[in-house]
């Protein structure tokens, strides 16, 4: 299995990471390809819990070696904690390559993410404030930093003029907030450049070599499917390509070196900010799988929206990213419901829609239909089997991979790294 992608197939926190993780002691590079600090993995090995933002989770594996593609938003800043909070409890992380081509995010992105968040209002994405967007706006409005300016100071206080050109106008006249000065901006970013510097390399030649020599390369999607800023709920979206092409586009290899697409899904839906949801629910079984599910961002602490397992969604997953697999996670959290809804189309208006309605406004009017599920009561976390899973929740796993598009190879049964049923 060479090249080896792995995206979130639903609106995020499926549990990539812990996927990720489980697939990384059997490769040799993993590398990230999208999005930057707004992600969040959570890692339970053993006693330990890992919470990892920017860094890829394969930092974890003793072996692997961790690349953050050109197709990632840097904050440098957020780089080095997360680095040296893993050096603290004796991780190895020196094999860590950084894209020559990666984006920075400095303070000003941070600032405009937030006053704009303000001034949108109600209208808000609901974003983790991180800076984000814009320093992906800057990056498409050809006024963004990659990391190899950082090590020109010339270059770089030009590039930073120029970034901060209409934002200072924004900042001073629309937001009513004081202007960023370049050499402020320098003082944030010089400070890391000389521990930067030996990390930075052409990651897209070493990923190609490395597959060239028969290595194990596995591209770890950020956020999600549903968030992709070409085939999510747009606008209410992250802005980067989280679907699996984003691991070409993000890495610098070719399509055709491509062998498996892995869709991570939740056995039921969670979202964090706002934007549409139709199986989203508002009454106690929402309650109880934010409490069962520990559904709160790994990021922002935010508290995620929960609902039914939507095989819509799952079947447009599979064909945007060209699944060839399915890893279902959390079907443990399911435990205890007497019945389990699963939706298997959308209502919008009196029409029935198998497929996700092109238009948003069909979207934000989708009425689930459901299809309910006898539930099960034993405890599945030391199911390590197909067979060992009540009778029920094979039928759950059945029904479900049936309708999603792909077949489902392996089942999450707890959040350790051995809490898991392989499958294929
Ligand atoms: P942004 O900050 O510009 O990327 O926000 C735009 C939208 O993308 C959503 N988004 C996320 N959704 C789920 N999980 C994410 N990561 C964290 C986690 C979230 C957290 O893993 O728990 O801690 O709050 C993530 N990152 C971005 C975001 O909610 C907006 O809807
Ligand atoms: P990611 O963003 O997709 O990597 O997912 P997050 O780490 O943000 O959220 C997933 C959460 O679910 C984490 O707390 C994981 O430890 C946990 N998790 C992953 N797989 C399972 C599982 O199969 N069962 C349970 N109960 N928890 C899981
Ligand atoms: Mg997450």
């Amino acid at each position: 299995m060479p090249a080896v992608v792995l995206v979130g197939a639903q609106w995020g926190d499926e549990g990539k990471g812990k996927a990720t993780d489980l697939l990384g002691s059997r490769v040799d590079y993993v590398v990230k390809f999208n999005g930057g600090n707004n992600a969040g993995h959570t890692v339970v090995i053993g006693d330990e819990k890992y919470a990892l933002h920017l860094l890829p989770s394969g930092i974890l594996s003793p072996g692997v070696t961790p690349v953050i593609g050109n197709g990632v938003v840097v904050d440098i800043e957020v780089l080095f904690e997360e680095l040296d909070a893993l050096i603290e409890r004796g991780v190895d992380v020196s094999r860590l390559l950084v894209s020559q081509g990666a984006h920075v995010i400095a303070g000003y992105h941070r600032t405009m993410d937030k006053v704009s968040e303000r001034f949108l209002g109600k209208r808000r994405i609901g974003t983790t404030g991180r800076g984000i967007g814009p320093a992906y706006a800057d990056k498409i409005n050809r006024v963004g930093l990659r990391m190899t300016d950082l090590f020109d100071e010339k270059i770089l206080a030009e590039k930073i003029e120029g970034a901060l050109d209409q934002k200072n106008h924004m900042l001073v006249k629309v937001f009513n907030r004081r202007e960023i000065g370049v050499q402020e901006t320098l003082d944030e970013l010089l400070v890391h450049a000389e521990r930067l510097k030996p990390m930075v390399a052409d990651t897209g030649l070493v990923l190609n070599q490395a597959l060239d020599a028969g290595k194990t390369v596995l591209f770890e999607g950020g956020q999600a499917t549903m968030l992709d800023v070409d085939h999510g709920t747009y606008p209410f979206v992250t802005s980067s390509n989280a679907t699996a092409g984003g691991a070409v586009t993000g890495s610098g290899m070719g399509p055709t070196r491509v062998d498996s697409v892995i869709g991570v899904i939740k056995a039921y839906t969670t979202r964090v900010g706002e934007g549409p949801f139709p199986t989203e629910l508002f009454d106690d079984k929402g309650a109880y799988l934010q409490k069962a599910g520990g559904e709160f961002g790994v990021t922002t602490g935010r508290a995620r929206r929960c609902g039914w397992y939507d095989s819509v969604i799952a079947r447009y997953s599979s064909r945007i990213n060209g699944l060839t697999d399915i890893v279902l996670t959390k079907l443990d959290v399911l435990t205890g419901m007497e019945k389990v809804p699963v939706c298997v189309a959308y209502d919008v208006d009196g029409v029935r829609y198998d497929e996700m309605p092109i238009d948003q406004t069909a979207f934000h009017h989708a009425k689930p239909i459901y299809e309910e599920f006898d539930g099960w009561w034993e405890d599945i976390s030391h199911c390590r089997s197909f067979d060992e899973l009540p009778v029920n929740a094979q039928k759950y796993v059945h029904a479900l991979e049936e309708m999603s598009g792909s077949r489902i190879s392996a089942i999450g049964v707890g959040p350790r790294r051995d809490e898991i049923i392989p499958i294929h």
